[in-house]
C-alpha cells in the first residue's frame, strides 16, 4: 500500500490545491474508525462534514451498493429505471412530502431548490419576470456554484469568481426583525436557510427562529426553503433540524414543534458517504412547475444512488440513530463544558445533537486550533477546524457511549498535553 508520506506527495504535485487538509491520509473506514496506511487507528470525529452519520462502509449500505452495482447503474431519465419509483415512494412517505425531485450533490440541490422557487415566483406567485429575489442569511454556507457563492460573504468562497447572480438579499441570522422588514418587499419569492448554520462554525439560533421565519414566510406567500444537507438526517437528534424540540424525541412523527418546509433540500448522510446522492423535497402545488425538459441531471435519480439511499434512510431509522445523537450529544455537551471551565484552552462549546463545535481561546488568525487538532489526531481523534478558532465535533452517530467517553477521554489529555 502506498505509504502517507507518498499518497501527500502525489496530491500536492498532482491535485489542484484547493484544500489544505489535516496531514493524515485515511485508508480504510469501520463505523466510527478509520485507519491510515500504516495501520494507525483513529476516531473520526468529523465525518466527512455530516456525510457518514450512518458510519464508515455501512454493511447494509454497503451491500446494498454492490448489489445494484452489479445489475445496473446509469440508464439516464431518457428511460425509466426500475428503483426510481421505488425511491421516490420511500423517501416522499419518509420526510413527509408529496414529490421528490433527485440530483447528486448537495450544492446542485441548493441550485434546483433555487429554480423551483422562482419558477413557482413567476407562475403561481405572479412576480414580474425577472424580478423575484431570495432571502439569504449571513455566513450561509450552501455550496460552490457560481450562483451559490454569489449570496456567500466568505471572502475566500466568492472573490474573483464574479459576476456574480443578482437577486439574493442578504439578512443577518437569528434577527427576527430584520427578516420581517425584507419581507416586506412584495417580489420575495423565497427564504433559504439553514436551521443551524454549521460552516459559520455550528450557530445555533433561537429555539423559535426557525418555527417563526416560517410563520413569517407563509403569512407572505413565501417559500421557507430549508437547507438540511448538513443538519439533515439525524445528526443533530431529530430527523430533521427543523423537526427542533419535537416531544417525539428524534423519533419524528413530525407533532408539535415540527415546523414543515415549503422545499426540504437533503444530501450528505442521505447516501451515509456511499454515494453523492442529494434530493428536493416539495408539495405538488410547488413541484409541478417543473415540467419535462427544464430540469434534469444525467446522474441524478440513477438506480445505484436510488438503492443506496433507500439502505442509508432505513439505517437511520432502524438503529435509531437520531435517538442516539440525542443522548449522546447532550452527554458530550456536558462533559466538554467540564474541559471548558478547567481549561483556559476552550471558551465555550455548542451544538445539538451530534453537530458540536468547541470555541479555542485565540484569534481566528491564530494557529492553535490547527495546532490542538494535529495533537489530537496524534492522539488518535481527528477533528477540522473551522474559521480559524472554531473545532467542529460530529462523530459517525453509531458510536456508543463508551466510545464517546473515550474520546472525551482523548481530548482531555491533549489538552493536558498541550
Ligand atoms: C467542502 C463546509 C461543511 C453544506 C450545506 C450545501 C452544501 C454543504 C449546509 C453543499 C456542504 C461541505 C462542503 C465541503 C465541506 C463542507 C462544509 F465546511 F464547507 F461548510 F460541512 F460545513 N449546504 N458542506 O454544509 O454540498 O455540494 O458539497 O455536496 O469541502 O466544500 P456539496
Amino acid at each position: 500500500m502506498i505509504s502517507t508520506e507518498k499518497a501527500i506527495e502525489l496530491e500536492d504535485k498532482f491535485g489542484a490545491h484547493n484544500y489544505h487538509p489535516l496531514p493524515v491520509v485515511l485508508a480504510k473506514g469501520e463505523g466510527v474508525f478509520v485507519w491510515d496506511p500504516e495501520g494507525n487507528k483513529y476516531y473520526d470525529f468529523l465525518s466527512a462534514y455530516s456525510a457518514v452519520n450512518q458510519g464508515h462502509c455501512h454493511p447494509k449500505i454497503t451491500e446494498a451498493l454492490t448489489n445494484q452495482a452489479s445489475t445496473l447503474c446509469l440508464t439516464s431519465r431518457a428511460f425509466y429505471n426500475n428503483v426510481l419509483g421505488e425511491y421516490e415512494q420511500y423517501i416522499t412517505e419518509y420526510f413527509g412530502f408529496d414529490k421528490v425531485l433527485p440530483m447528486n450533490t448537495g450544492a446542485e440541490g441548493v441550485e434546483t431548490a433555487i429554480k423551483i422557487c422562482r419558477k413557482w415566483a413567476y407562475e403561481k406567485k405572479g412576480i414580474p419576470e425577472q424580478e423575484a429575489k431570495i432571502i439569504v442569511l449571513e455566513n450561509n454556507f450552501h455550496g460552490r456554484t457560481t450562483t451559490v457563492i454569489s449570496f456567500s460573504n466568505d471572502p475566500d468562497a466568492r472573490k474573483n469568481f464574479g459576476p456574480y447572480t443578482p437577486g439574493f438579499i442578504k439578512i443577518p441570522y437569528n434577527d427576527i426583525d430584520a427578516l420581517q422588514e425584507a419581507l416586506k418587499d412584495p417580489n420575495v419569492a423565497g427564504v433559504l436557510a439553514e436551521p443551524i448554520q454549521g460552516e459559520a462554525g455550528v450557530v445555533v439560533p433561537d429555539d423559535d427562529y426557525i418555527p417563526k421565519m416560517a410563520e413569517l414566510c407563509r403569512a407572505k406567500n413565501v417559500l421557507f426553503m430549508a437547507d438540511e444537507i448538513q443538519t439533515g438526517i439525524a445528526r443533530t437528534g431529530s430527523l430533521l433540524a427543523v423537526c427542533g424540540n419535537c416531544s417525539c424525541k428524534g423519533n419524528c412523527e413530525r407533532q408539535q414543534s415540527y415546523t414543515k418546509p415549503d422545499i426540504l433540500i437533503l444530501g450528505k448522510a442521505l447516501s451515509g458517504g456511499a454515494y453523492p446522492v442529494s434530493a428536493v423535497l416539495a408539495d405538488e402545488h410547488i413541484m409541478e412547475v417543473i415540467k419535462p425538459g427544464q430540469h434534469g441531471s444525467t446522474y441524478g435519480g440513477n438506480p445505484l444512488a436510488c438503492k443506496v439511499a433507500i439502505s442509508a434512510l432505513k439505517v437511520v431509522r432502524d438503529e435509531k440513530l437520531a435517538q442516539n445523537a440525542r443522548t449522546l450529544g447532550e452527554l458530550f455537551r456536558s462533559e466538554m463544558e467540564k474541559l471548558v471551565e478547567k481549561f483556559d484552552l476552550f471558551v465555550k462549546v455548542r451544538g445539538k445533537g451530534l453537530l458540536n463545535a468547541v470555541v479555542i481561546n485565540d484569534t481566528s488568525e491564530s494557529e492553535t486550533a490547527w495546532k490542538f487538532c494535529v495533537a489530537l489526531k496524534d492522539n488518535g481523534l481527528l477533528a477540522k477546524p473551522t474559521h480559524g478558532n472554531i473545532i467542529r465535533f460530529a462523530p459517525p452517530l453509531v458510536m456508543t457511549e463508551n466510545q464517546l467517553m473515550e474520546c472525551v477521554e482523548i481530548i482531555k489529555m491533549t489538552v493536558l498535553e498541550y
